[in-house]
């Protein structure tokens, strides 16, 4: 057991607590021995790409873990929401949160769809359904809501919505693999739902993604795009592009699969053992995971409000001194960023709850790479920079903040 006393913070002249460095997004991998076995049976097979007995297999159990119709797994969830926009014909306008990954607002972006940045519901940290009605204009054709940290974004009004306006709807779900919002598995809302299976998401298949959707003629156009648009060999009878997943991805998917239940218990435990520690510093607030829901754990997020004694660009550099890599979320937001930031100049006087976490939001190292040990240095480096706060603003202010 590690003492409560003050750390002699390596910001201020001690050793990092941590002699290597410690990710927020480390990623988790199942059995290693049968992903190798797997990977052999590729090049045994020679079949590397283009829909393989792996990639038809994931995409089964990918059906069966969610619940849903379809499961179309891609090389990344960034084609992937292109592709699904697309699919779903969005075109115009899409009201979109700019408190999000940019990859939200590039993909439609990228095919000349104009986001258009809504607030967010300062609890949940997810779009708020009262600010979406102001910004349908004529141009809009859809919703796509971001289920940030794995929490289901408000789908019934959100659905409300879009049915009263005829819009469309689509869920970005990179955050939110194996999360159920209502008693119902995510992956079943909207029109389609997409889930990264990136290699710093807690379930990754080295790079990848997936959408989800239970309208089987989206599915059919969708599956299409993923590959040029072919309907048979020598015919295309869509436009498409190359969004395929190859093998190697979906052995690794396959065996992650497994796995699945164990990171997520680990996530769990990980965020249980920060909350236990963190609950009494003033200023801390960790954000909660409906216990009523089945819930992936996989970011442990904090709000570094005002009445603490260091903001949480300070901690943030205190912590990297200590080789703790906690990440600021989502720093900036969207609309800062560019083209954004240019096209919209004024967008944040309508994103004050954006604005606001967006200086507040930072996330810890969890997953299997981290153990009951690590977390409590972690919030022991947390204390004791809240203790010492005043020469630690004084070193920052002489060195000045990166
Ligand atoms: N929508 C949302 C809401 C998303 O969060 C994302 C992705 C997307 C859409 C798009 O999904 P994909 O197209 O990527 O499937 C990361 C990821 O690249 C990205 O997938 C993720 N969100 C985003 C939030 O974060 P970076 O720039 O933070 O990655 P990087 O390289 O700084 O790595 C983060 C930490 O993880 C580092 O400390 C190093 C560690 N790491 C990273 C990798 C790649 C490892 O230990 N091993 C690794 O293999 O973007």
């Amino acid at each position: 057991m590690i003492a409560q006393s003050n750390i002699h913070l390596a910001l201020l002249g001690g050793t990092p607590v941590f002699e290597s460095k410690i990710h927020v997004g480390r990623p988790n991998v199942g059995d290693v021995e049968l992903a190798m076995s797997r990977f052999q049976q590729i090049f045994d097979k020679m079949w590397f790409t283009n829909g393989g007995e792996f990639v038809q297999e994931f995409e089964r159990k990918l059906c069966e873990y969610l619940n849903v119709r379809n499961c179309i797994v891609m090389c990344n969830a960034t084609i992937a929401l292109e592709i699904a926009a697309r699919g779903m014909g969005l075109s115009g306008e899409v009201i979109v949160p700019s408190f999000t990954f940019v990859a939200t607002a590039h993909c439609l972006q990228w095919q000349q769809i104009t986001p258009v940045f809504c607030d967010i519901d300062p609890e949940t940290h997810n779009i708020d359904p009262a600010r979406i009605e102001s910004l349908i204009t004529p141009r809009t054709t859809g919703i796509l809501g971001v289920h940030v940290w794995g929490r289901g974004c408000d789908v019934d009004a959100i659905g409300e919505i879009a049915n009263k306006h005829g819009l469309r709807v689509m869920y970005d779900a990179a955050h939110a693999f194996g999360c159920t919002h209502g008693g119902k598995n995510i992956g079943c809302y909207g029109d389609a739902e997409v889930f990264s299976f990136h290699a710093t998401k807690f379930f990754n298949t080295f790079e990848g993604g997936a959408v989800a959707t239970n309208d089987d003629a989206l599915a059919n156009k969708i599956r299409l795009m993923r590959n040029f648009g072919f309907t048979g060999v020598d015919k295309v009878d869509h436009v498409g592009v190359n969004g395929k997943m190859i093998e190697m991805c979906a052995a690794m998917g396959l065996t992650n699969l497994d796995h699945v239940d164990r990171f997520i218990e680990v996530n769990r435990l990980n965020w249980q053992m920060y909350r236990n520690e963190l609950s009494s510093i003033e200023g801390v607030r960790l954000i909660a995971y409906d216990e009523a829901e089945r819930m992936n754990y996989q970011y442990v997020v904090l709000e570094i409000s005002n009445s603490a004694p260091l903001t949480r660009d300070e901690l943030v550099e205190v912590l990297h001194s200590e080789n703790v890599l906690a990440r600021r979320y989502f720093y900036p937001g969207c609309h800062e960023m560019e083209p954004y930031r240019s096209y919209f100049p004024n967008a944040r006087l309508l994103l004050p709850q954006t604005e606001r976490l967006a200086r507040m939001v930072m996330t810890l190292p969890t997953g299997t790479a981290v153990d009951e040990t690590a977390i409590r240095k972690i919030c022991q480096v947390i204390r004791s920079a809240f203790g010492q706060a005043n020469s630690v603003k004084q070193v920052l202010m002489t060195n000045g903040l990166r």
